[in-house]
C-alpha cells in the first residue's frame, strides 16, 4: 500500500546552523524523510523560501513553513498514492496558489515533495535512484565538479569570486574522479596552510585562499593540480562559479571587483581572459542574473569552447530556461530542486535542458544537511554532472558517499568528461 497515511514536519538546523524544514511522509509500507537545503547566494528568480522573521533564530526560523506543511499541505496529500509524484506536486502547487510558492513557502512545498519521493521508494522497496528514474531506468554516475577554493558570499575571503572547482575530466570511473579531486584539494590545502594547521574552510568545505585576485586563485588551483601529479586541462580541468549577481551594482551598472568597477563589456573581456589564460572548462554565472545582453555576447564569444552554466540566470525555472535557450545565452543549466520548488518541476527543467542540447548539472546549496536525495536524483535522471561542494564536511560527504554506494550497487558507468557542454 503506497497511499499516504500521514505527513509531519518540524524545524531542524542545517550545515550553517540555520533553521530549515524537515518533512516525514508515511505510508503503510514505508516512510520517507526529506530536509530542505538553503542558498546564501540566492537568485531573485528562485521559488521563495519562507522565514518567520521576528526574534527567534535571528528571524530565520521556519515555524510558519512547518505549520503550512502540517495544516495546509498534509490534507492535500493524505490518501493519495505516494507513487503519484506528478499529481501530488501539481496539487501542492495549486494549494499554494502562487507561481513562486511564496504563500506557503517553497521550503514547505519542496519539503513535502521530496519526502513523497522518498516514501514512494520505501513503499515500493526500490532504491531512490530507481524510483525517481523514468521508464528508461537510471543513468550513469555523474562527473563531479569539486569545490577547492571559496570566496564570495560563502567565505570571509577577500576574493569576490565564489567557487574555484576541480573537474577530474581524465577519470574513467566515479571513484577515480573522487580520488583525483581529493588529491588536488589536499595539495591546495598544503599550499595555503602553514604545514601544521589546516587552512580555514568556507560554507561548502572549500579552502579560504589568501588571495583576492581571480588570476592568483586560478594559478593556485593549477599549481595544486600539478602538485597532485596531474596534468591541468587534460586530467583535471578548472570550473569557476563567478556568482557575478552578487557583486553587480545595478544602479551604476558595474561589476565591483577589488579596486575596480567593470562595465559589462569589461567584465566579458575579463571572463574571456580567464578562459584564455587558464585551463577553464566551465564558467557559472559569469554575469548578473538579468544581464541578458551580456550573457548573449559572452556566449557568442566563448560558447563553442567552454560550458556556460546558468544558475541565478535560470533559477531552475522553465520559463527562464526557455528564454535563455531561445536567446542562446548559455549552454548548460544548474539544477537545484529548491529553486524550482517541487521534484516534478526540477525534473521538467532538467529534461527541457537536455532536449535543447544543454548539459544539466545537479547542484546542492551552500546550506545543506546530510540528506543525499540529489545524489540519487542525478543518477536517476542521468544528469551527467553534479556539484556538491568540497570533499569535507559531512553534509557534502553524505552525497559523495551516496554516489559511491550507488556506484557499488547499481553500476551504470560514469558520465565523465563527455557530459560537459559543448561537446568538443
Ligand atoms: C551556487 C550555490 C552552491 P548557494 O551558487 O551555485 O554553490 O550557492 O547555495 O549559496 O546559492
Ligand atoms: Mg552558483
Amino acid at each position: 500500500m503506497t497511499d499516504i497515511e500521514g505527513v509531519d514536519a518540524w524545524e531542524v538546523l542545517d550545515s550553517r546552523g540555520e533553521p530549515t524544514v524537515r518533512v516525514r511522509v508515511e505510508t503503510a509500507d514505508g516512510a520517507g524523510t526529506f530536509t530542505v537545503p538553503a542558498g546564501a547566494s540566492t537568485g531573485a528568480h528562485e521559488a521563495v523560501e519562507r522565514r518567520d522573521g521576528g526574534d527567534r533564530y535571528g528571524g530565520r526560523g521556519v515555524r510558519d513553513a512547518v505549520a503550512a506543511v502540517r495544516d495546509e499541505l498534509a490534507p492535500v496529500v493524505v490518501g493519495r498514492p505516494a507513487t503519484d509524484q506528478r499529481g501530488i506536486d501539481e496539487a501542492l502547487v495549486d494549494r499554494d496558489g502562487t507561481e513562486s510558492l511564496s504563500r506557503l513557502g517553497a521550503n514547505a512545498v519542496l519539503g513535502v515533495s521530496g519526502a513523497v519521493a522518498r516514501a514512494a521508494a520505501a513503499a515500493t522497496d526500490r532504491p531512490l535512484y530507481e524510483a525517481l528514474a523514468p521508464d528508461a531506468g537510471p543513468g550513469s554516475l555523474p562527473l563531479p565538479m569539486v569545490n577547492v577554493l571559496s570566496g564570495g558570499l560563502h567565505a570571509a575571503a577577500d576574493l569576490p569570486i565564489q567557487d574555484f572547482l576541480a573537474v577530474p575530466v581524465g577519470a574513467d570511473t566515479y571513484p577515480e574522479a573522487l580520488e583525483t579531486a581529493w588529491a588536488v584539494r589536499r595539495a591546495a590545502g598544503r599550499r595555503i596552510g602553514d604545514g601544521d594547521h589546516p587552512p580555514p574552510v568556507a560554507d561548502e568545505g572549500g579552502f579560504v585562499p589568501p588571495v583576492a585576485d581571480a588570476d592568483a586563485a586560478f594559478d593556485l588551483l593549477v599549481d595544486a593540480v600539478r602538485d597532485a601529479g596531474h596534468d591541468p586541462g587534460s586530467d583535471v580541468a578548472i570550473a569557476v562559479d563567478v556568482a557575478a549577481t552578487h557583486f553587480y551594482d545595478p544602479d551604476r551598472e558595474r561589476y565591483a571587483l577589488p579596486g575596480e568597477a567593470l562595465s559589462r563589456e569589461a567584465m566579458i573581456d575579463r571572463v574571456a581572459g580567464w578562459i584564455d589564460d587558464h585551463p577553464v572548462r566551465s564558467v557559472e554565472d559569469p554575469l548578473a542574473e538579468d544581464d541578458w545582453r551580456g550573457w548573449e555576447r559572452l556566449a557568442d564569444r566563448v560558447g563553442d569552447r567552454v560550458q556556460l552554466l546558468g544558475d541565478d540566470l535560470l533559477a531552475t525555472n522553465a520559463a527562464r530556461l526557455d528564454r535563455a535557450v531561445d536567446a542562446g545565452a548559455a549552454n548548460a543549466a544548474l539544477i537545484k530542486p529548491n529553486q524550482a520548488g517541487t521534484i516534478t518541476r526540477t525534473r521538467r527543467v532538467l529534461e527541457r535542458a537536455v532536449d535543447a542540447g544543454w548539459a544539466p548539472v545537479v547542484s546542492a546549496r551552500s546550506g545543506e544537511t546530510c540528506d543525499s536525495t540529489i545524489a540519487d536524483l542525478a543518477v536517476a535522471l542521468d544528469a551527467g554532472q553534479i556539484k556538491i561542494g568540497s570533499l569535507a564536511r559531512s553534509e557534502r560527504l553524505a552525497k559523495y558517499n551516496r554516489l559511491l554506494e550507488i556506484d557499488r550497487r547499481h553500476g551504470g558507468g560514469f558520465a565523465g568528461a563527455a557530459a560537459l557542454s559543448p561537446r568538443l
